[in-house]
């Protein structure tokens, strides 16, 4: 499948650091085999995450003109307020340094401890938060979404049969909200539609449980309603992202990812008593309500991206960089985790590397692989990232073992992508000859971001 022609041109450019073959050895050896600890001139393409890592338009670089750095009441703040009503429908907004900002102020507000929290998948921060409030989350996505070989074309839905049985089994009094995440991250960036996120509404409404959104993707997840659902097909993306947004009660955003900002993010909400807490709660942990942690300039980028995220030449090129990179894989035989998603590819480890055992590492290995093959950088989300279990101090050993090659927006061109393409291509012929790798530095929390390794073998890449 092609990809669309960009509908934007370049102003300005970066150069890229060019290395050697022998300096990418180098330089992965001394970063452990750990892709989170190269330095960023070490990057040829830097496909680790595409949060924060946005092109802004000449239209959110001159909205930064525009900074009201007023400690209080700046009108940057009444801008992103207006696009935020706007664009998503909620009344109150509440700036923050980032999503996991909002989703500590909601958290700490609506979680009491022993409460259950389902979700649709988890992520780290979200569920990091609930967890800290006392809360229990409880994944609540159809098991389609566990299986990297379906083609469900809405892999990221919520189950209505897991979401009443928790309803049943734990009282819908302790529930206090379902975080509805809209695309899913750790599914491989899977949407939900429309029609499941009416019938999660009508089956909350019902027990009287609020639903607050993880939109941190939001517009994406829009266009492959419009793009999947039947009787969407005309429809904006914007027309359907407010429609999404109706059946919620407010949301947490990470302006990072959609937005189209380096920094930011905000909680919305309908909820005018849930609004007079958090201002408060924000005031001690992010700053004054009207600015939440971020300068008045940072808010006014916001305020533009939000217009921006809901162009539907811009998404629909957007999306269709990720397909086309996905197709190409696919192509070459190299496996992934299908359909692909809004904002990565996520590589197959356990299938591309298939000689190496879990306990080798093969999302690790895979990433250091790629680095050293070609200076693209990407990010395991294997048992590295699982961690251990508290309570038996094992390794989890997830089902899905991936690499995420994520796609910052409006930064890479087609060219860039061939690259990324041909790199995993080429690297996938030679498959057998990657070595696994043992963990040799261990730290207690988030041990994927500082852990070091060594090859179990001489060379990460060998001969044979
Ligand atoms: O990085 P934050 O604090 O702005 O946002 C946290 C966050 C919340 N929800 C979801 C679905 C995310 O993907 C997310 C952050 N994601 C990162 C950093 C990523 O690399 O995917």
């Amino acid at each position: 499948m092609d990809m669309l022609a960009e509908p934007y041109r370049i102003k300005m450019v970066e150069k890229l650091p060019m290395l050697s073959r022998r300096e990418r050895e180098a330089a992965i050896a001394r970063a452990g085999y750990n892709t989170f600890l190269l330095r960023s001139d070490e990057v040829y393409i830097d496909l680790l995450t595409d949060s924060g890592t946005s092109a802004m338009s000449d239209d959110q670089w001159a909205a930064m003109m525009h900074g009201d750095e007023a400690y209080s009441g700046s009108r940057n703040f009444f801008n992103l307020q207006d696009s935020v009503r706007e664009i998503y429908g909620f009344k109150h907004v509440i700036p923050t340094h980032q999503g996991r900002g909002a989703e500590h102020i909601l958290s700490s507000l609506l979680i009491k401890p022993g409460d259950y929290i389902p979700g649709n998948m988890y992520f780290t921060t979200t569920r990091a938060h609930q967890e800290r409030a006392g809360g229990i989350f409880v994944d609540v996505i159809i098991d389609e979404a566990h299986d990297p070989a379906s083609d469900h074309p809405f892999k990221g839905n919520v189950s209505l049969e897991k979401l009443e049985n928790l309803f049943a089994k734990v009282g819908p009094e302790n529930v206090p909200y379902l975080s509805l995440a809209v695309t899913v991250n750790l599914a491989g960036g899977q949407p939900v539609s429309l029609e499941n996120m009416r019938q999660t509404r009508e089956l909350c409404s019902r027990h009287g449980v609020p639903i607050y959104f993880d939109a941190t993707r939001c517009a994406e997840n829009a266009y492959f309603i419009q793009q999947r659902e039947e009787g969407c097909k005309e429809r904006s993306v914007a027309d359907i992202l407010l429609e999404m947004m109706s059946y919620g009660d407010g949301c947490t955003m990470s302006g990072k990812k959609d937005c189209l900002v380096n920094i930011g993010g905000f909680l919305a909400t309908n909820d005018g008593d849930l609004y007079e807490s958090a201002t408060e709660i924000v005031t001690l942990f992010e700053g004054f309500p009207t600015y939440g942690g971020l300068a008045g300039r940072d808010m006014e980028a916001m305020a533009v991206g939000i217009r921006e995220m809901v162009d539907d030449d811009y998404i629909a090129h957007r999306v269709s960089q990720v397909r086309y990179l996905g197709s190409y894989l696919e192509g070459a035989g190299v496996p992934l985790v299908k359909p692909v998603g809004g904002h990565a590819v996520f590589l197959d480890a356990r299938s591309f590397l298939a000689h190496l055992t879990q306990d080798e590492l093969p999302a690790q290995s895979l990433a250091a692989a790629l680095y050293a093959e070609s200076g693209v950088r990407t990010m395991e989300r294997g048992v590295v990232s699982a961690g251990r279990d508290p309570e038996t101090g094992q390794h989890r050993y997830p089902r899905l073992e991936l690499v995420r090659v994520t796609l910052p927006r409006r930064v890479y061109t087609r060219g860039h992508l061939d690259v990324v393409a041909e790199a995993a291509a080429t690297l996938y012929q030679k498959r057998d000859q990657i070595s696994g790798l043992r963990m040799v530095h261990e730290p207690a929390v988030l041990r994927f971001f500082t852990a070091r390794f060594e090859p179990l073998k001489e060379n990460l890449v060998g001969s044979e």
